[in-house]
């Protein structure tokens, strides 16, 4: 067997062709990294999984394990109190908390203050006409002025790393998750996107279970045909559903993508939803209010009645520290695949 070696180009000679060595060429292509190396250093699970010789991460094959996030204990209720007694949460945060553990979402009004929303704003703005931001359009019908949604503007734009970290919002995270949050990934929405009801899952999910919240800040106030976000309340703790509970392997996600989602995930999710009886509830927002989500909580965007009225919001997903985080619908690890993260859809109105 003979293989041809290249000459550098600039020698004006035709390639020789050579014998091949008789012992193997050593592979050099870079290795996979273990799932295991992928492993928090500071992993806080009771039960260190195995994951050596895996190809992709999958719910069901983790050992079951602890500790689960304190407000999702089921003795949350004297973990609270015990906190309060103890002087580490005041009477506000208190109630955030309870309010967290029995409806799986806290509502903080006039966290952010106008200027500061505007300023996001106006640095969005200044980036798309910079060109350091591509948002797609996601028309949704031809009369639709808005731009689509970006993902990560964080890791460009300042102003939304400065919004998404700031102190009180991390803090109050923080609190909810009972871990070090960590910033993740950040969606920023011009419009709504109507997306099916779901819960975060399957797209951010982490073991031990429970690790991750999100942060939705109205930059705006809220126009009710503008296609505003819907949850409901108490689906935290709805049974989780994993994409191998719907037959959605990641070899099926590879080749089809979010349609492989709306085909199976997206009914299995609304079957939950009229089997609860549970109504939604539409978030009507002030500019600056902020809705911080579990990651469990179903919820989605509601339809754009009026394509005129735009939507503008930022949303945050953060991770808990300590916690192994990943794709549930590619089974990668998550900090593999920031940019993967994401469920476009245009739906018209
Ligand atoms: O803002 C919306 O309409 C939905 C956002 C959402 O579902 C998400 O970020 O997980």
């Amino acid at each position: 067997m003979f293989i041809r070696r290249r000459r550098p180009a600039t020698l004006d000679t035709p390639p020789t062709a050579v014998e091949a060595p008789s012992v193997p060429l050593p592979d050099l292509r870079p290795a996979e990294p273990s799932l295991d190396d992928l492993l928090p250093p500071d992993l806080i699970a009771d039960v260190r999984p195995d994951l050596s010789g895996r190809r992709f991460v999958r719910a069901h094959e983790l050992p079951e394990s602890g500790p689960y996030p304190w407000l999702d204990r089921p003795e949350w209720r004297e973990l609270v109190e015990q906190a309060a007694v103890s002087g580490s949460l005041d009477e506000r945060t208190r109630e955030l908390c309870t309010r967290f553990a029995t409806d799986g979402y806290v509502i903080v009004p006039g966290l952010f203050s106008a200027p500061e929303c505007d300023r996001v704003w106006a640095a969005y703005e200044r980036a798309v006409v910079a060109g350091v931001i591509h948002p797609s359009p996601e028309k949704m019908g031809e009369d639709d002025p808005h731009l689509g949604h970006v993902m990560n503007a964080h890791l460009d734009i300042t102003e939304i790393r400065d919004a998404a970290s700031k102190p009180e919002l991390l803090a109050l995270v923080e609190t909810l998750l009972g871990v070090e949050a960590i910033l993740f990934q950040t969606l920023l929405f011009p419009k709504g996107r109507g997306q099916l009801e779901h819960s975060d899952t399957i797209h951010m999910t982490t073991y031990p279970l429970g690790y991750m919240c999100a942060a939705w800040v109205a930059l705006e106030d809220i126009d009710p045909d503008a296609g505003p976000l819907c949850y409901y309340p108490g689906s935290h703790r709805w049974e989780r559903i994993y994409a191998d509970d719907v037959g959605l392997s990641p070899e099926l996600f590879a080749t089809e993508s979010y349609r492989a989602v709306a085909e199976r995930y997206e009914p299995a999710i609304q079957y939950l939803i009229e089997c609860s009886g549970t109504e939604p509830q539409v978030f009507l927002p002030r500019q600056g209010d902020v809705l911080i989500w579990h990651e469990n909580l179903v919820h989605g965007g509601t339809r754009r009645v009026d394509v005129r009225p735009s939507r503008r919001s930022l949303v945050s997903h953060y991770f808990g520290r300590g916690a192994l985080c990943y794709h549930d619908l590619s089974g990668k690890v998550a900090d593999r695949v920031a940019d993967e993260i994401s469920t476009p859809r245009a739906v018209p109105v």
